[in-house]
């Protein structure tokens, strides 16, 4: 039984549970490597303390399951079948009465949740398998740092491809559509998230997106991105400059986010607290001026998901550990002026941290 799962189960005889029920396809693939976004269909995982685990998902998914090398229990239903009514069985086979159950209450939607008090009107709900698997997550094994290395390694092709496609006429959308063709064309099945290409003042809107407006020469283009490999996540972020041309404002806008993002990156040890890490990067934004423009948090965990724990921010006393990655990223976003945003995401190790990607954060001019 491999780590993960092997821990979800210990922890699932240390509640006294009879069941536990993985929901979550991310957290599925996280424990049994078999990836599927169900949609609509139900897939579960099924953890006992004491027996094999059993894997629940659509039929038209049975051979996808044993390609992966799934050795255990897979029970399929067709779309006519009573999925639930299903897993009642083939839980009923394993425990008599399962009463004590562990859910993601962060993922099961309440109709799942009612199909399962319909088949066992006594089960009781004690344990939230959601905080214990963001627990678990947030350190990651030497084979996750190297897939999410892997990841970071696509990202800068990622990067390199997005400033190859600059020149004049093109479009944020367009620049997108070179970067994702480039990325598909070697093999990268999925961006951890649409791509994000933001010129000028567009990027002053951290939460915007790409338009369909051609990014003009003296401006600064924002690249947010990331890749999916295996599902193991990168996300990145470099802001540079188009042209000649771009205002003294702007270029002083990327040299505090740069100092910020470099500083803070140095800054990463084991034992510091994620809210003193963030404390670095927002000093040396608000003592230049511009702290009511970086308006989030410094940087969010990263693994299968783009967002996870732990979240660099204020108020949060967690001490940082080797193993867990998160993103390093400080923006500055002044309306009307420009958005500079600069991102790695590291692993923290025992003496500091590496970062996942490598593309050069210094103010950089595509011609
Ligand atoms: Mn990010």
């Amino acid at each position: 039984m491999n780590e993960h799962l092997k821990q979800l189960q210990t922890w699932v005889a240390d509640q006294s549970l009879d069941v536990a029920y993985i929901s979550n396809f991310t957290n599925i693939n996280y424990f049994t490597g078999f990836f599927s976004d169900p949609e609509e269909r139900i897939t579960g995982l099924f953890v006992f303390p004491d027996q094999e685990p059993l894997l629940f998902v659509p039929a038209l998914s049975i051979e996808a399951v044993k390609k992966v090398g799934w050795p255990y229990a897979v029970v399929g239903y067709l779309d006519h079948e009573e999925p639930f009514a299903l897993i009642a069985d083939a839980l009923k086979q394993r425990v008599a009465s399962p009463l004590r159950w562990g859910i993601e209450k962060d993922d099961l939607a309440v109709f799942k949740f009612e199909a399962i008090m319909r088949q066992f009107p006594q089960a009781t709900f004690p344990a939230d398998a959601s905080r214990f698997i963001e627990a678990q997550q947030l350190i990651k094994t030497p084979s996750e740092i190297a897939q999410m290395e892997e990841a970071g390694r696509q990202a800068d092709r990622a990067f390199a491809a997005g400033f190859k496609a600059l020149r004049t006429g093109i479009t944020e959308q367009g620049v997108v559509a070179e970067i994702e063709y480039a990325m598909m064309k070697e093999g990268v099945m999925h961006m951890s998230f649409d791509t994000i290409v933001q010129a000028g003042e567009d990027a002053a809107d951290p939460h915007g997106g790409p338009e369909q407006v051609a990014i003009k020469p003296g401006e600064l283009v924002l690249f947010d991105l990331g890749t999916d490999n295996h599902g193991y996540m990168s996300d990145a972020t470099r802001t540079v400059a188009f042209g000649q041309g771009v205002s003294a404002k702007a270029q002083e806008l990327h040299k505090v986010c740069l100092e910020a993002q470099l500083t803070a990156q140095a800054a990463v040890r084991p034992g510091m607290r994620a809210a003193a890490l963030d404390k670095i990067a927002r000093d040396i934004i608000t003592k230049a001026g511009y702290g009511e423009y970086f308006n989030h948090r410094l940087g969010h965990g990263i693994g299968m998901s783009t967002h996870e724990f732990p979240s660099i921010m204020a108020g949060n006393d967690m001490l940082l550990q080797p193993g867990m990655c998160f993103s390093i990223e400080p923006g500055i976003y002044v309306p009307g002026v420009a958005g500079v945003r600069i991102e790695d995401c590291v692993h923290v190790t025992e003496t500091g941290c590496e970062p996942f990607t490598h593309t050069p954060k210094e103010y950089t001019v595509i011609a």
